[in-house]
């Protein structure tokens, strides 16, 4: 299979002289013929037209949800400053310290698999500014510490319903930009790249599965998962695939990159459960960073009203 990626031509190399200080113009333009050449999808730009760029602008101004929790905010320089991100590193710096590599605008998704509208869509005509919500989430991380966090973005759902799958679509794997130029941590083999994951179907069209684009009411930082990335906050962390350039709808469950690297340690759900232990830690307390002490994890990282219903009748020590 050939994957999809960001020519790794130096700037300076493909920008014609005249052109040089209308960058930003010149990169949309290469951006949107290359999305005309790859099979454009016809039904969804008719569907969904939005001109470039207004979700950004309408990022700051995104209404709250009421799906947020009321927990005090981790804040943001802790947010943005530990994390983890092994395409940058496996240190909790080395997104912060390596993020300004990554080229977020022009940025495209490929779409593909069993749906009716597969094909390369421009990021900005994807997401539609009366999506944008805040939300206010809870993230526990497999290593037991945890955040509150402030995203703006959108229901999955919304965007799933617009490309349409069909009923052979069981799974949606998602894939993080494979460039090793622009990310550092790839040029070793720490994970299998590109990073993988995937929700099955009723997952991914849950109401608190969202898509991020923003945090504090701005942009998404780029260690961050910048431009778009995946939330799904009853799961630990890792499902929370960062910069995200594939949609991939399928009949099989996919492997995600940590199930592939370590099955007994991370399993496909990867929901937040304290009564499975990770086989060589605890899961039944957390730390919350900026805090002393140190947290019970809950169930489905509190949202067991909301979800429990997924799995219903499953074994979760089996399924974990
Ligand atoms: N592509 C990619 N996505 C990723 C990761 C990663 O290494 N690469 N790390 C995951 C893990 S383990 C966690 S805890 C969260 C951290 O998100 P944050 O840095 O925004 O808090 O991102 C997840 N998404
Ligand atoms: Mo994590």
């Amino acid at each position: 299979m050939t994957r999809w990626r960001y020519p790794a031509i130096p700037e300076h190399e493909i920008t014609p002289e005249p052109l040089y200080h209308h960058r930003r113009q010149f990169m949309k333009q290469a951006a949107g013929l290359a999305i005309t050449a790859a099979a454009l999808p016809t039904g969804l730009a008719a569907a969904a037209p939005q001109p470039s760029d207004q979700w950004r602008d309408a990022l700051a101004q995104a209404p709250a949800s009421q799906l947020s929790t009321d927990e005090t905010l981790t804040d943001e320089r802790t947010i943005t400053s530990y994390n983890n991100f092994f395409e940058f590193g496996t240190r909790k710096r080395d997104p912060s310290d390596w993020g300004h590599y990554l080229q977020t605008d022009p940025w495209a998704i490929k779409v593909e698999g069993e749906v009716a509208r597969p094909g390369l869509y421009d990021l900005n005509k994807l997401v539609r500014p009366d999506w944008l919500e805040e939300r206010i989430y809870r993230l526990r991380c497999v290593e037991a510490w945890s955040m509150v966090i402030p995203w703006t973005g959108f229901q999955l759902s919304h965007l799933i319903e617009q490309l349409q799958p069909t009923s052979k679509a069981k799974y949606l794997v998602f894939e993080t930009l494979y460039d090793p130029q622009q990310f550092p941590g790839q040029r070793r083999e720490t994970l299998r790249w590109p990073y993988t994951e995937g929700l099955r179907m009723d997952e991914a069209m849950h109401p608190l599965t969202i898509m991020a684009v923003g945090l504090y009411g701005k942009p998404l930082p780029n260690q961050n998962g910048a431009p778009i990335r995946l939330v799904v906050p009853w799961k630990y962390g890792f499902k929370s695939i960062k910069s995200i350039v594939t949609l991939r709808f399928q009949e099989q469950q996919p492997v995600s990159s940590w199930q592939q690297m370590a099955p007994a340690e991370y399993g496909f759900y990867a929901n937040v459960n304290p009564g499975v232990s990770h086989p060589r830690w605890s899961q039944a307390t957390e730390r919350r960073l900026g805090e002393s002490g140190r947290r019970k994890t809950l169930m489905f990282n509190g949202y067991t009203e909301q979800v429990a219903g997924l799995y219903q009748g499953m074994d979760l020590e089996q399924f974990y």
